[in-house]
């Protein structure tokens, strides 16, 4: 038990600090994976927990790659950053996937670790252990610098408290991203004045309101298009931009793709969203806007008209940290996508009494094509034997239908077959694509929103990838019901197709089982969720997974435990 102190103390060591800086900045959780560079930390957890200080959560993550996942996921559900500690320089590189994901994905995240004591004896906090040598590093942050907005070393203690104002409010500022702590173990050991230490924070992020002359300029090129064209990749950031941008396509009967979605910009059963293909669309667009999109096509299979002019808009619309990328861009927003979205969509009603006819002729092109690219889509989800992705898919739109849920899918259900109607409801993993995403960004957002039905669906590959112990550990330890649906066709099926892709009639085409691409013998994943005491169902045919999953689902509602549906797919 610790005791409790009523007096308050005038100093607290900077462990302590660290985490009463942390609430103050409005950090709910702290996802730690400890070591032997942590005693000032944990110390300082408990003199602040003694002292009646408020803290974070500050919660064990068996896994790095878990941990970042999670302050991924509580990110989606809340729109606020939360916090990492990782032990060194060997938990930062198990969390260096999770960090390049949240960059991709604009995530702020405050990531910490610490860094082996650099005195070898002779000081408080000083090497006690072999690891203390061995876990040197010339240049630990690199391992994540590219992945951060920000980074520093710790030089003295009292620098906790501004540093991490500073680290929290570049974290917060368009366009948003993880930021890098190292953190000495001497200096941790220290201690600090703790006054003002709750107080308010001392720095606000910068955000990225949308310009007006360019707005003005975009909705004329818009408005005047004959044949608009809108590309929407990474959701519109909020409900606001959401609702705008239904209301804009609709108004204008304006196409809207989303082509390697990671999140849904608009209904999926809006009458003008034309699914992940950009084509004919592309080959007649005349304008183009493309919404936050770092890879809005692929230059190798889609040709936008010579004489199309592009427009792109989002926080950072050249997607700066990225070597080459190199989509053309007549008119370039830099804005928060909601407020650039909100303003477009109001400045454009100015021009709703011109151009009638143009719009009216779209509405009826996409009154014939959009049925069509439903039927194809209902077609293709069909059931068979074995299943495939769209028919697991179309079976969890039904299952999830009128109720609070978000799916992520990483190699799991695609988005085409899934009637998804709101802003969040729908991510995919980032375009970095480091697999292991899902699972971990499922518990938590189910840890920021615990009544919305989370449901993580992904390959047999992703699943395996995600340290499937560890996030059945946490699961349980916490008590997330999120919904996993595995599904398993014993490969990593996308290395096999990017293989055909470039070598369709090649050796490896050919060969009876292609190289480097096979998951056989598949394990029991319904073993390892039980080995958590959660809920585990294999279904091999069609006509069970309706079951399977109402069951799944009754399951979560009911006994409030973690539901695992391992589907057999070809
Ligand atoms: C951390 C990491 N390692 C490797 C890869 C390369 N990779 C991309 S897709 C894929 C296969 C995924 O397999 P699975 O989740 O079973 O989905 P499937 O392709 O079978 O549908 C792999 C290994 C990656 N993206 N991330
Ligand atoms: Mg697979």
């Amino acid at each position: 038990m610790l005791e409790r102190t009523n007096e308050t103390k005038a100093s607290v060591t900077a462990g302590a600090a660290l985490f009463t800086r942390l609430k103050a900045l409005g950090v709910d959780y702290v996802f730690c994976n400890s070591g032997t560079d942590f005693p000032p930390i944990i110390e300082g957890l408990a003199e602040a927990a003694a002292n009646d200080i408020p803290l974070p959560e500050a919660i064990v993550i068996p896994h790095e790659h878990a941990a970042l996942g999670m302050a991924h996921g509580y990110y989606f559900a809340t729109g606020k950053a939360q916090a990492v500690i990782l032990h060194t320089n060997v938990g930062l590189s198990n969390g260096a996937t999770g960090a390049i994901n949240a960059a991709t994905d604009q995530v702020p995240m405050l990531l910490m670790s610490g860094r082996t004591p650099v005195m070898e004896s002779g000081r408080f906090g000083a090497r006690t252990v072999p690891i203390g040598w061995g876990q040197e590093m010339r240049d630990q942050t690199a391992l994540v610098r590219e992945a951060c907005k920000w980074d520093y070393e710790l030089r003295f203690p009292e620098q906790v408290g501004p540093l991490l104002d500073r680290a929290h409010a570049i974290a917060n500022s368009s366009p948003k991203g993880p930021v890098y702590l190292s953190l000495p173990r001497e200096a941790l050991c220290e201690t600090v004045p703790a006054d003002g230490l709750s107080a308010e924070p001392t720095m606000q992020p910068v955000g990225a309101a949308a310009d007006r002359s360019a707005i003005a300029q975009a909705a004329r090129m818009l408005a005047e298009a004959r044949s608009p064209l809108i590309f929407a990749q990474r959701g519109a950031g909020s409900e606001a931009g959401f609702a705008a941008l239904s209301k804009l396509a609709e108004e204008w009967s304006i196409p809207v793709c989303q082509w390697w979605a990671v999140a849904t910009a608009i209904a999926t059963d809006h009458p003008c969203h034309v699914g992940s293909d950009p084509l004919p669309w592309i080959e007649e667009a005349d304008v183009i806007l493309v919404l936050d999109c770092l890879a809005p096509w692929s230059p190798d299979i889609h040709v936008p008209r010579g004489d199309a002019k592009v427009i792109h808009l989002g926080p950072d619309p050249l997607f700066e940290r990225f070597p080459v990328r190199t989509f053309r861009s007549d008119l370039s927003i830099g804005c928060d996508t909601p407020d650039g979205l909100v303003a477009l969509e109001a400045e454009m009603r100015g021009y709703l009494h011109r151009h009638v006819g143009a719009r009216m002729a779209r509405r009826k092109l996409l009154a014939e094509r959009v049925p069509a690219i439903r039927d194809k889509i209902a077609r293709s989800a069909a059931a068979s034997h074995p299943m495939t992705k769209a028919h697991v898919s179309k079976c969890l739109s039904d299952a999830i239908a009128g109720k609070d849920a978000t799916v992520l899918s990483e190699l799991g259900c695609p988005l085409d077959p899934l009637v998804l109607k709101r802003h969040n409801s729908w991510h995919q993993e980032p375009h970095s694509g480091g697999l292991g995403w899902s699972f971990p960004t499922a518990l938590g957002m189910q840890l920021a929103d615990r009544g919305r039905l989370v449901v993580a669906t992904m390959g047999d590959g992703s699943y395996m990838f995600a340290n499937p112990v560890a996030c059945h550990q946490i699961a349980e330890a916490l008590e997330l019901p999120i919904l996993v649906v595995i599904l398993n066709n014993t490969e990593w099926a996308a290395v096999r197709h990017s293989v055909l892709g470039l070598y369709p009639d090649g050796y490896a085409a050919r060969a009876n089982r292609m190289p480097l691409t096979s998951l056989q013998p598949s394990p029991d994943f319904t073993k390892v969720a039980e080995g958590s005491r959660h809920w585990a169902v294999r279904v091999g045919r069609a006509e069970e997974l309706p079951q399977a999953l109402a069951d799944a689902i009754r399951h979560i509602e009911e006994k409030r435990s973690l539901a695992l549906v391992e589907v057999t797919i070809g």
